[in-house]
C-alpha cells in the first residue's frame, strides 16, 4: 500500500495512557446501580447483568494469565478512531499474555451471525494505528437481537475459543451488547461481552460516559469546512450558505460546531421542540435574521441545520411516531415500496395526514419509506438544507413586495457528514480510542461482562483519566421502537439548561447580525499543545475548563 507522507508520519504516533493503565490493575468497585429509568422493568429484562457497580481501575498486582482469545466488532456509522480502539485492545491483550489472539468479525455484527471473521495479526494492526474509518474489519448496522443470531454466534465464538467479544457501536448497538451479555450470562455460555462509545453524533453520554469517540474529530473536520465557507462568504458577500450537518437526533455536533465557528445562525433541534415551533416558525427565524443583515447591506450569511431538524417539529414528530407504528404493523410487511406510501396515507389519522400533505413530497416521501435496522427515520437522506432555504426565499420574495425586505437572497446548499466520520484521528481521539480498547482488554481479563469501557477526566492530561466500567443496564431505559417498547439505552440530546447551549444561546444574537466568523482550520497533529490537543468547546464548557 502506498502511503501519504502524513500517513507514514502518524504511524510512529504512540498513543498517551491513563497512568492507571500503564501497570497491573484492580477493580475497584463502587455502590450497586440502577437503570435510569424504568427499574423494574429493565431488572426484569437483565436479572444477570443488572445492578451491577460502576467500577475503576486502579494500581494492582500483577497477575499471570493464561493466553485468551477476544473477539471484536464494529457496528453502525464510521467514527474516528475506530483502529486506535483496535490496536489499544491488540496491545492490551498481548500484554496480558503474548500468545492471546485478536480476531475480527467482518462489516459488523453480520459477521458473528454469517461466521466471517479475520484474525488480527501485529502486520494487520500496525497499519492501521491512528489511521480513520473502519475499514480494518468493516462495519454493518445488522442488529442483534434473535436467540437464533445469538446461538449461530456462540457456535463461532467457540470454534475459535474466544473469551469475550468487543462491540464498538453507538446506543443502539451497546443497547445489543447489554441484550447478548444478558443471554449469554442467562445460558452459562462464557463468552464476556464488553461495549465501547462509538458515534460522530455525540449523543451516547451521561455522568459515566464524557463523551462518545469520533465527535471530537469530526466536529473539528466540519468546523474546518465551515470556517472555509465563512472566509469565502465573507469575500464574495453575495451568498447565504445553508449547510446541514451529521448527526442524527441530536444537535450536538451542530451546536459544537457554532461553539467553534460562530456563524450567523445555528438551528438547535431540542430547543424548536421545547419552544414548540412550526416549520413556518422556523422559517421566519431565519428570514428575519437575513432581512436584519440585509438592512446593513449584508447579503450574505451561515446557517448550521442539524440534520434530525425536522423530527423534532412538533407536528412533524406526532407524524412520525405514527407511521412508525403503521409501518411496523404486520399488514405493512407485505406491501411493496412503491405502494408505500399510499398505505400510509390510508392508515393514518385526519390530522398527520394533514400534515404528511402540507410537506414537500420528497421530504414526505423519506418520511415514508424504509427506516434503518433499528428503526430510525434516515434523517441523513432528508434535504432540510434545500427545504429551508427555498421556504426562506419564498417568504422573502412575500416581504419584498409588503416593503419589508430591502436586499437580494442568494443561497448555496451543504451537507457535511460523511467526509468527517473517517477523518484520521485528532490528538484528542487517537489517545481517547487507544485508551477505550486497551482498557476493554482490562474488563475482559477482570471477568466483567455488560459493561462499558469509559475513560474519563478527559479534558485533563492523559496521564489523570480515570479508566474503567459502567453497567450498560444502567443507561436503559424503555422507548418505543418499531411499535414495541423494547429497552434501550437512552440517548443523550443536547441539554437547554446545559453549559454548551447557554453559552451559544448568550452569543447568537450578536453572531447573527454582526460577523463575528471564527476559522478553526485543519486538525494539527504536531506542534504546540493549544493547538493539536484541545477538546471539543462542548466537552471544556460542560467541564467548566
Ligand atoms: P451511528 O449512530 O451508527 O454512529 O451513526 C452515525 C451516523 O453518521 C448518523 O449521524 C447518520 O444519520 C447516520 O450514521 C447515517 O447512516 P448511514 O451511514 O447508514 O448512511
Amino acid at each position: 500500500m502506498e502511503k501519504s507522507y502524513l500517513q507514514i508520519a502518524r504511524a510512529a504516533y504512540q498513543p498517551k495512557l491513563p497512568k492507571a493503565l500503564l501497570g497491573p490493575v484492580k477493580a475497584q468497585e463502587g455502590a450497586p446501580t440502577q437503570s435510569v429509568g424504568n427499574q423494574e422493568e429493565i431488572k426484569a429484562l437483565f436479572p444477570n447483568t443488572y445492578g451491577m457497580p460502576v467500577i475503576e481501575f486502579v494500581e494492582g498486582e500483577k497477575q499471570e494469565l493464561p493466553p485468551f482469545n477476544v473477539g471484536v466488532i464494529l457496528s453502525g456509522g464510521q467514527a474516528p478512531g475506530g483502529h486506535n480502539v483496535i490496536s489499544g485492545l491488540f496491545d492490551g491483550i498481548k500484554s496480558l499474555n503474548a500468545d492471546s489472539k485478536l480476531y475480527g468479525f467482518i462489516l459488523g455484527p453480520g459477521g458473528l451471525v454469517d461466521h466471517k471473521y479475520m484474525e488480527l495479526t501485529s502486520d494487520i494492526i500496525d497499519e492501521y494505528r491512528n489511521t480513520g474509518g473502519f475499514d480494518i474489519i468493516g462495519s454493518g448496522r445488522t442488529k442483534l437481537e434473535e436467540v437464533d443470531q445469538f446461538e449461530k454466534g456462540i457456535e463461532i465464538l467457540r470454534e475459535l475459543n474466544i473469551k469475550a467479544l468487543v462491540i464498538i457501536g453507538g446506543d443502539d448497538s451497546n443497547t445489543n451488547a447489554c441484550v447478548l451479555a444478558e443471554y449469554y450470562a442467562a445460558k452459562k455460555y462464557g463468552v464476556q461481552v464488553i461495549g465501547c462509545p462509538k458515534t460522530i453524533d455525540g449523543d451516547l453520554k451521561n455522568e459515566q460516559i464524557e463523551t462518545s469517540f469520533g465527535f471530537d474529530t469530526a466536529c473539528k473536520t466540519y468546523s474546518e469546512l465551515i470556517g472555509n465557507i465563512q472566509r469565502d462568504c465573507n469575500s464574495a458577500r453575495k451568498y447565504w450558505h445553508f449547510i446541514k450537518l451529521m448527526g442524527r437526533s441530536a444537535s450536538h455536533i451542530a451546536l459544537e460546531c457554532a461553539l467553534q465557528c460562530q456563524p450567523n445562525i445555528c438551528l438547535i433541534s431540542e430547543e424548536v421542540e421545547a419552544k414548540a415551533m412550526s416549520l413556518d416558525d422556523v422559517v421566519t427565524y431565519i428570514a428575519q435574521a437575513v432581512a436584519k443583515r440585509a438592512e446593513q447591506g449584508n447579503n450574505y450569511g451561515t446557517v448550521l441545520i442539524p440534520e434530525g431538524l425536522i423530527e423534532f417539529i412538533p407536528a412533524i414528530k406526532k407524524l412520525i411516531a405514527e407511521l412508525n407504528d403503521v409501518l411496523a404493523s404486520p399488514e405493512a410487511q407485505n406491501i411493496g415500496r412503491s405502494e408505500q406510501i399510499d398505505f400510509v396515507k390510508q392508515h393514518i389519522s385526519a390530522e398527520n395526514l394533514a400534515v404528511f400533505n402540507s410537506l414537500p413530497t420528497s421530504v414526505a416521501r423519506q418520511l415514508a419509506l424504509d427506516r434503518d435496522p433499528h428503526g430510525n427515520v434516515q434523517v441523513s437522506l432528508i434535504e432540510t438544507e434545500k427545504l429551508l432555504s427555498a421556504m426562506v426565499a419564498a417568504k422573502l420574495d412575500k416581504w419584498k413586495k409588503a416593503g419589508k425586505f430591502v436586499g437580494k437572497f442568494a443561497a448555496q446548499h451543504h451537507f457535511f457528514g460523511y467526509e468527517g466520520r473517517c477523518a484520521a484521528p485528532s490528538n484528542y481521539d487517537a489517545d481517547y480510542c487507544y485508551a477505550l480498547g486497551f482498557n476493554a482488554s482490562r474488563l475482559i481479563a477482570n471477568g466483567k461482562t455488560g459493561y462499558m469501557s469509559i475513560v474519563k477526566n478527559t479534558t485533563a492530561p492523559a496521564a489523570e483519566w480515570i479508566a474503567g466500567g459502567v453497567p450498560i443496564t444502567m443507561m436503559m431505559n424503555m422507548e418505543r421502537r418499531n411499535g414495541k417498547n423494547k429497552p434501550v439505552i437512552r440517548k443523550a440530546l443536547v441539554e437547554l439548561d446545559g453549559a454548551p447551549f447557554k453559552y451559544f444561546a448568550s452569543r447568537r444574537d450578536e453572531w447573527a447580525e454582526k460577523t463575528m466568523y471564527v476559522y478553526p482550520g485543519p486538525i494539527q497533529y504536531f506542534g504546540p499543545t493549544e493547538v493539536c490537543d484541545q477538546p471539543t468547546c462542548t466537552l471544556k464548557l460542560e467541564q467548566a475548563k
